[in-house]
């Protein structure tokens, strides 16, 4: 079992919709949790998580998102879903699932999300990143190795390959074959532990995920001191008020982390136009 003392660690899946992130969540958590299915629209619309003790005692917190980097979703929804996402990651980011499919075809919309997934956290977002491709028993089914899936893969992806340490996990969401279960979680906790090892243990946060915290620590802390210095009978409302005032400032992040994204969606679109202009693309240029 786990020691009391060990931090939990934050997995966070990202990715296209209808990927497999809800899929591949069930998979690591061993259970059907997240709602997964073939829907034209998506099927997750908001951050959910679900927390449990991985092979090896850890305690993992897996959090599945909707298709938040794709920017189909308009950004007032995707800013507050991110920043619902940071605040059930409370000590930061141990590791975020990049979910692709091998079943669909990696088009530019992955690396468009990719791409506003750094804008918004960074470069450094990919030293803990790992790559899950859904759908193994497909590619079984096709005479397919995951290597020879890639033998054609575009230029962005290898990049995304070399600079994330070539961490990368084929998953069997419908497989009923127990070490193939075992096998695909192992590996991706493996990953997980190289990454904390490479980055000396720290999670990865950023500016906002500091104020969310923040925030969230100024909520616990005057929760309790009401309960402290008011009656029973008074404790309920100033908890509400307390509640009301969290959550104005709650979407005020996400009202600011909305323009970042209004930004870097206009930036990523100029940019793509003078890239264009200028020839072939070789990769998002802010790598
Ligand atoms: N054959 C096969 N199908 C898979 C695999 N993983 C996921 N799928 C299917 O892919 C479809 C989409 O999966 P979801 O888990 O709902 O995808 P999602 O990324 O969570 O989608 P949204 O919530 O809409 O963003 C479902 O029909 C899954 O059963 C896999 O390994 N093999
Ligand atoms: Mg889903």
């Amino acid at each position: 079992m786990a020691s009391g003392s060990e931090p939990v660690k934050n997995i966070v899946l990202v990715g296209r919709a209808g990927n497999g992130k809800s899929a591949t969540g069930n998979s690591i958590i061993r259970r059907t949790i997240f709602t997964s299915g073939s829907q034209a629209t998506g099927v997750t619309m908001t951050c959910q998580t679900f927390r449990t003790v991985a092979p090896g005692g850890s305690i993992i917190n897996v959090i599945d998102t909707p298709g938040l980097f794709d920017l189909i979703t308009k950004p007032d929804v995707i800013s507050k879903e991110i920043v619902r996402c940071l605040a059930l990651a409370e000590e930061g980011l141990h590791a975020v699932v990049l979910v692709l499919s091998v079943r669909t075809r990696i088009t530019k919309e992955e690396e468009d999300s990719l791409c506003t997934l750094q804008i918004l956290f960074g470069a450094k977002i990919l030293d803990y990143l790992i790559v899950v491709f859904t759908g193994g028993d497909e590619l079984d089914s096709n005479n397919q190795t995951l290597e020879s899936y890639l033998s054609e893969c575009p230029e962005f992806l290898k990049n995304i390959f070399t600079l994330c340490g070539h961490r990368k996990v084929l998953f069997y969401n419908r497989t009923k074959d127990e070490d193939q279960k075992n096998r695909q979680i192992q590996q991706l906790l493996d990953h997980v532990a190289a990454i904390g090892r490479r980055n000396f243990g720290i999670p990865f946060t950023e500016k906002m995920h500091r104020q969310i915290k923040e925030e969230t620590m100024r909520l616990r802390k005057e929760e309790k001191e009401a309960e402290a210095r008011y009656r029973a009978t008074e404790i309920e409302q100033v908890k509400m008020r307390l509640m009301e005032e969290h959550e104005r400032k709650m979407n005020e992040m996400a009202t600011m982390m909305e323009d970042v994204i209004r930004d870097a969606w206009e930036d990523h679109q100029r940019m793509l136009r003078v890239i264009e202009n200028m020839g072939p693309r070789k990769m998002c240029n802010i790598m």
